[in-house]
């Protein structure tokens, strides 16, 4: 059984969405954070290093961040097939979508949002804009991230892309905004939603 340590409306709710594309069982253990202003307090309960969410516990194993909790579930619960297996031709393009969120993504919405110029040849991401125009041509190629399969992938960018649409920080592009309404249109979106707070789940 997995055990999804979750803070509503967090990084942790896109996981919610995930376990239920994957069918697979899980519980959520509802645990405190720290928020940006100064409230909130790290939950000992909680394995992640830094008291952050999302983590998990697989029967005592513990992953912690995002693309590494995305790859081992996809591992873990390959039924629905969200994630290509060892040895699939998608597996490659998979790893690198799933590494690129982390370790330039995320760091080029934070340096937009923040205001902070991105050092060519230093830093290991690239301005927001540069980044969004590689997504978007992933995304002219298909109707998802990794062509027309869906895939854990598509959580991470699609919610993403979804929380982040009515942001100034967002380039304007139809192709985003085409993939965000296919994302949020999945039954496992609405049904993550509905158990974001952690009720509906024993
Ligand atoms: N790199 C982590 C980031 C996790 C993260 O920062 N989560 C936020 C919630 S959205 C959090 O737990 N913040 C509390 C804190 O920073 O102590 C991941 O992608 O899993």
């Amino acid at each position: 059984m997995i055990t999804l340590f979750h803070y509503p409306k967090s990084r942790s709710t896109r996981f919610i969405f995930l376990l239920e594309e994957l069918e697979a069982p899980y519980q959520l253990k509802l645990v405190t954070t720290r928020g940006s202003d100064g409230t909130g307090a790290v939950d000992a309960t909680n394995p992640h290093p830094h008291g952050k969410v999302p983590a998990i516990s697989d029967d005592g194993i513990v992953v912690f961040e995002s693309p590494a909790i995305a790859l081992y579930l996809t591992d873990r619960f390959p039924k629905n097939h969200l994630g290509p297996l060892v040895g699939e031709p998608e597996r490659g393009p998979y790893l690198s979508w799933l590494s690129y969120y982390t370790g330039v993504l995320e760091p080029a919405f934070m340096s937009k949002f923040m205001n902070t110029a991105v050092p060519r040849g230093t830093a290991g991401w690239v301005p927001l804009e540069e980044a969004m125009t590689a997504v978007i041509n992933a995304l002219t190629q298909g109707r998802y991230i990794l062509g027309d399969h869906f895939s854990a992938a598509d959580v991470l960018y699609g919610t993403t892309f979804a929380m982040f649409s009515q942001s100034p920080m967002m380039p304007k592009s139809t192709v985003i905004d085409a993939y965000v309404k296919r994302i949020v249109a999945r039954a496992a979106f609405a049904r993550a939603h509905a158990r974001d707070d952690g009720s509906a789940v024993a």
